[in-house]
């Protein structure tokens, strides 16, 4: 059975036109708040000195801890206050102009399913843990929440253009498994890493996955694997770095990707600048590469 249980041609009965739902708050059961529960004192365990300043900022500023799932009737006036977004609720993933037309407007649109309590550690798709502890606290950040609509805006020219799978591994290396170079080490700021408790760790400490400072055009070129850890992640100095990446006028970069080759995940390329763990490596007090 594929982990894809939440995958829809169209609209599922009660959901609207653009794929929204109620969030039905009052229906999650005592397991589904625990799961919630579990999850968030899980990764609170570990994301101090690793999670990026705009993220643990962002997390204390939406207070998603105050006991079970979050009710988006609460979160949205604290969100929308602080950048104009607000989340919306969708019963899965959604067809991709859905998702391009829901981000351009600033609305993230969350699954509303938690996943159950023996998937702790993994599942393919995303359930509103990821969705909301993982993506929601980065669009506190102005510049974050910029980028974001701007990606949504791009993600409608991408697919107009049959360019949408090299715009769409640009949202992989970066909204969901972004490094950024705070100056005393690496921190997370990907939604796929921060709401995972092992690839927090592995992201940032194992020897294995290559490190390669961000570079628009190469990103946009290389593959991903969505079932296994990432075998290269792209670090970028700050998220004004990466949002002033996106208002360059993307039409010259598709022209050279039309004629560009694919890069395999375990490629370093001769001009990468490769983040060793020596120089601005993970510096967690205690941690095996402290610079
Ligand atoms: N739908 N609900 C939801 N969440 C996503 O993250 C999502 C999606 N649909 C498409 C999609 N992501 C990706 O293919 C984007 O890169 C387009
Ligand atoms: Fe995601």
């Amino acid at each position: 059975m594929s982990d894809f249980e939440h995958v829809f041609e169209k609209p599922p009965e009660g959901a609207a036109a653009d794929w929204t739902i109620s969030q039905n708050w009052r229906a999650y059961t005592e397991v589904e708040h625990d799961t919630w529960d579990t999850l968030y004192a899980r990764q609170m365990e570990i994301l101090p000195g690793r999670a990026s300043n705009a993220f643990m900022k962002g997390l204390q500023a939406l207070d998603l801890n105050t006991g079970g799932i979050p009710d988006f009737a609460v979160l949205n006036p604290k969100l929308k206050a602080l950048t104009g977004w607000t989340v919306v609720c969708v019963p899965g993933l959604v067809p991709d102009d859905v998702f391009f037309d829901h981000l351009a407007n600033r609305r993230f649109p969350s699954g509303q399913f938690i996943r159950k309590p023996d998937q702790l550690d993994y599942l393919q798709e995303p359930d509103i843990f990821h969705d909301v502890f993982g993506h929601v606290p980065m669009l506190t950040d102005p510049d974050f929440a910029d980028y974001m609509q701007a990606y949504g805006k791009g993600g409608q020219r991408a697919q107009s253009l049959g360019m949408l799978k090299n715009l769409a591994r640009l949202y992989w290396y970066t909204v969901e498994f972004g490094l950024m170079d705070e100056g005393d080490g690496l921190r997370i700021y990907g939604a796929g890493i921060v709401s995972s408790a092992t690839e927090s760790v592995f992201s940032l400490e194992d020897a294995s996955p290559n490190r390669i400072a961000f570079d628009l055009e190469r990103i946009m070129r290389t593959d991903y694997r969505i079932d296994d850890f990432q075998q290269v992640y792209f670090v970028i100095p700050s998220i004004e770095a990466l949002n002033d990446a996106t208002l360059e006028d993307f039409g010259p970069i598709y022209d050279r990707l039309k004629g560009a080759s694919d890069i395999g995940i375990e490629t370093i390329l001769p001009y990468d600048r490769v983040i060793t763990q020596g120089t601005q490596a993970y510096a967690h007090k205690g941690g095996r590469f402290a610079a």
